[in-house]
């Protein structure tokens, strides 16, 4: 399959940046063009090996990868490291660009048709790869995804805004659908993983117990609840509706730093958010001024409207007989 270029228009983009967004938006709309064939095409959610965390890998997750790489080879991206792959790879050893990527998030949805994406995230190289990529989320040059859902959308920011770009299938090109995202702060939605309660830490529980109890509790308000299992999904709809998600670290093994990766999903992750007046934390503390300590490491991600993600932090500083009373006795938040 060969990618067309000059799919996105440049008015917005950083001129050298250019040729590397541009390459993801041309690949991204044949992986969307595979994605839509569903059933009908190849089959594309079944299982082909295992990553280097031990997460399976369907063979969309392994050809989105080769489609990336490929397509990069020929821009100034230097350093690729892949979700997929257990070390990064050089691509172009002029380039100036350490390029991170989880190629396909979500792939638990390939075969339930609901929406999956590509996260992204750039930084001016070093001369190593993992001096490239384990330093402070905040030297991200530019940090985005791309949605494919009803409609594929790249959303992205380069540290001056969130801007949305939607396909067009009938211009075959991104265009501008927002110049400035800004993430609605009074929606009443929380996205976690509930199955996983009993794990949690009595923070974590405590604030979810609040949002429960509804009018009844401490919040007075009632929330809707929502999880799709993709990030993407999740940021996108937080993006566009406000709320607030949390995959919080938990007493399951391998869960110590709960499941997401800090080079190819949290650092991305909070720089939209961020830049779209939102904040991004790891319950306590901001993503942006952590840096991951190996290249496929995790980290707690708690996300969404900025007045929301630090009512958790707060959570994260009650006292042991606050955090362990029934929320009938917990008069901290009340109001
Ligand atoms: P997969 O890509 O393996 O489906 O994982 C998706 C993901 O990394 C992220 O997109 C979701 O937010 C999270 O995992 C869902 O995790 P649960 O399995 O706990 O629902």
């Amino acid at each position: 399959m060969t990618s067309q270029t000059n799919v996105i228009s440049n008015d917005l983009i950083p001129n050298d940046l250019f040729p590397v967004i541009d390459a993801l938006c041309a690949v991204s709309i044949d992986v969307a063009r595979v994605i839509a064939k569903g059933p009908l095409g190849q089959s594309l959610a079944h299982q082909v090996g295992e990553n280097s965390d031990g997460d399976g890998q369907k063979a969309l997750d392994v050809l989105a990868d080769e489609m990336f790489a490929k397509a990069l080879k020929s821009t100034e991206v230097r350093w690729y490291a892949s979700e997929e792959q257990e070390d990064a790879v050089l691509l172009n050893a002029a380039g100036k660009y350490a390029l991170a990527i989880d190629p396909l998030d979500g792939s638990s949805n390939i075969d339930v048709n609901v929406s999956i994406g590509t996260i992204f995230s750039i930084y001016e190289t070093k001369d190593g790869a993992e001096e490239s990529f384990l330093r402070p989320a905040k030297e991200q040059i530019a940090g985005g995804y791309i949605v494919y859902g009803p409609a594929t959308a790249l959303v992205v920011t380069f540290g001056n805004g969130t801007m949305q770009f939607v396909l067009n299938p009938e211009s075959g090109k991104f265009e501008l659908a927002e110049k400035a995202m800004t993430i609605p702060q009074t929606s009443k939605e929380f996205a976690i993983n509930a199955s996983n309660y009993r794990h949690w830490t009595k923070p974590v529980r405590a604030y979810i117990d609040d949002c429960l109890a509804g009018v009844e509790g401490p919040r007075e308000v009632n929330f809707n609840m929502r999880w799709v299992g993709s990030l993407v999904a999740e940021t996108h709809r937080i993006l566009t509706r406000g709320g607030i998600f949390l995959y919080p670290s938990d007493g399951r093994k391998g869960y110590e730093k709960g499941r997401l990766r800090m080079v190819y999903e949290c650092a991305p992750i909070a720089f939209v958010i961020e830049q779209a007046q939102g904040r991004a934390t790891d319950g306590s503390d901001p993503i942006l001024n952590q840096a991951a300590e190996t290249l496929h490491g995790r980290c707690p991600l708690v996300f969404g409207s900025a007045e929301k993600v630090d009512r958790v932090a707060a959570y994260h500083d009650l006292p042991e007989e606050e955090v362990s009373a029934l929320f009938g006795q917990r008069g901290l938040f009340r109001g």
